[in-house]
């Protein structure tokens, strides 16, 4: 057994231990109530699950194990520039503890010797057109993998309950290390003519998913191991995290629950902002005619898109109430790194200009940035302006918490799950 699947064991047994004999003694306690306004309302705040990798405060933002995002930069072991390395959060969000150097190197060296993809995934992705939308692809290629699945496998050979946990630790390491590669041939064959570009196994998993993108610039790897750190997890409620929890809990096997859940991360209103949001921003510098837009000029384009009745992207959210530390620690890069960008001076405006825009409205909870805001900007900054491939980028580090979490899930033994609806009759009947 690795050392990391050694310690989540240790761990994994002693938490399910306690949360059975928790609820056990106080299973019928209430510990919260649903109003009219979340049943009709996409459930905000219902409390349903129990997620272990993060949890999110409406005004500090997200929290991995408790740790702050400028925490996990401090912590976690490093690239050569310190961008926190992605494995050390996985390592992290599994067992709860900051991870070593040699812990890290370990899992990245693991990693690698779980990334070769099946032959089948290509052909089958090489029988799409090429201008199919990257995140089909990526679907598609997930599910190409599925017959790979241990879990499948091992369920039914007959495998006892008490080892789910292991066959999807399996599957989810799996796949975890093959995604750098099949998104990497996705954006190659959509965009550079099919040129792949073969993996570089001395470098750690987001400066080798650099590469195969086609960059070995020092910079864009710090940006990747950022960008693959920030957008992991957001704790379960999110609609990939939670279309991934349910999948899951009808035991399909992670590839079919990961594949799920990025189709939901595809929508607009989710991931699929961050391709929207600077499509939004060319759209602007092509009709204002000029790549430094003043903020007036700006100010006149937010309320062309809300009079067309259409949203800002890149704009609010459903849980969080303050500017999205995920942009910030985007913005803190863009400061460090990078001079003399009117694209990103284009993203700071926007910042000033749209927030008292849409508190101006009256109905939006959240005027602030949220974390697609800002990342389309830092990546066209590094050649990649191919915007439709972005949220695939975004499902890559969403696997990490996922995953992550769907391993706890299974060690914690969790049922299907199963919220109640209800019909507009029964609505009306309640408030006679
Ligand atoms: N621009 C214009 N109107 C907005 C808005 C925005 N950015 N954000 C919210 N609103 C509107 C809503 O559409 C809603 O209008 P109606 O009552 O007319 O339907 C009203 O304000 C209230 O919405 P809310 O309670 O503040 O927000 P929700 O929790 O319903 O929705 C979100 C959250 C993210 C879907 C919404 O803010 C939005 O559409 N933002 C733009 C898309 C976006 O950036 N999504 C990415 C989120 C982060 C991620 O998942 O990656």
């Amino acid at each position: 057994m690795d050392s990391l699947k050694q310690k989540f064991a240790e761990k994994a047994l002693i938490l399910y231990k306690e949360l059975r004999a928790i609820n056990e003694e106080h299973g019928d306690k209430v510990m919260g109530e649903v109003t009219l306004n979340q049943i009709t309302g996409g459930a905000r705040g219902i409390k349903m699950m129990v997620w272990e990798t993060s949890q999110l405060d409406a005004v500090k933002g997200i929290r991995f194990r408790g740790y702050s995002i400028p925490e996990v930069k401090e912590l976690l072991p490093s690239g050569p520039q310190g961008e926190p390395l992605p494995e050390g959060l996985f390592w992290l969000m599994l067992t709860g503890d900051i991870p070593t150097e040699a812990e890290v190197n370990g899992l990245t060296k693991d990693w690698q010797n779980r990334s070769e993809v099946p032959k089948q995934v290509y052909t089958t992705l090489d029988s799409l057109p090429p201008d199919t939308h990257p995140m089909t692809q990526f679907t598609i290629g997930i599910m190409a993998m599925q017959s790979d699945s241990v879990f499948d496998r091992r369920y039914a050979e007959g495998m006892p309950k008490t080892d789910h946990w292991d066959a999807i630790y399996e599957d989810s390491m799996n796949l975890i290390a093959r995604l750098p590669r099949v998104a990497a041939y996705i954006y190659r064959r959509a965009f550079k003519d099919g040129e792949h570009i073969p993996a570089d196994k001395s470098l750690d998993w987001s400066a080798n998913f650099a590469h195969m993108l086609g960059s070995n610039d020092e910079d864009f790897r710090s940006l990747m191991r950022l960008y693959l750190t920030i957008h992991a997890d957001h704790e379960g409620g999110n609609a990939s995290a939670h279309t991934v929890n349910l999948v899951a809990s009808t035991l399909s096997d992670p590839y079919r629950s990961f594949a799920a859940g990025m189709n939901a991360l595809a929508g607009p209103l989710h991931g699929l902002a961050n391709q929207e949001v600077i499509k939004w921003i060319f759209e602007m510098i092509e009709q204002l005619g000029t790549t430094t837009p003043t903020k007036e000029q700006i100010q006149q384009y937010v309320q062309e898109t809300l009079d067309a009745r259409k949203v800002i992207p890149g704009y609010g959210h459903a849980v969080l109430r303050e500017p999205d530390p995920r942009f910030t620690a985007q913005r803190r890069f863009a400061e460090q790194y990078i001079k003399d960008s009117d694209l990103i001076e284009t993203v700071w405006k926007i910042f000033d200009v749209v927030p008292p825009m849409l508190e101006d409205l009256g109905k939006v909870k959240n005027p602030w940035p949220n974390v697609d805001a800002h990342s389309g900007a830092l990546l066209v900054h590094y050649g990649f302006s191919e915007y439709s491939f972005y949220t695939v980028l975004f499902g890559v580090s969403r696997a990490l918490g996922v995953l992550a979490a769907g391993i706890w899930t299974r060690a914690l033994g969790m049922p299907l799950e199963r919220p109640k609806s209800v019909t507009s009759d029964w609505i009306k009947e309640q408030l006679k």
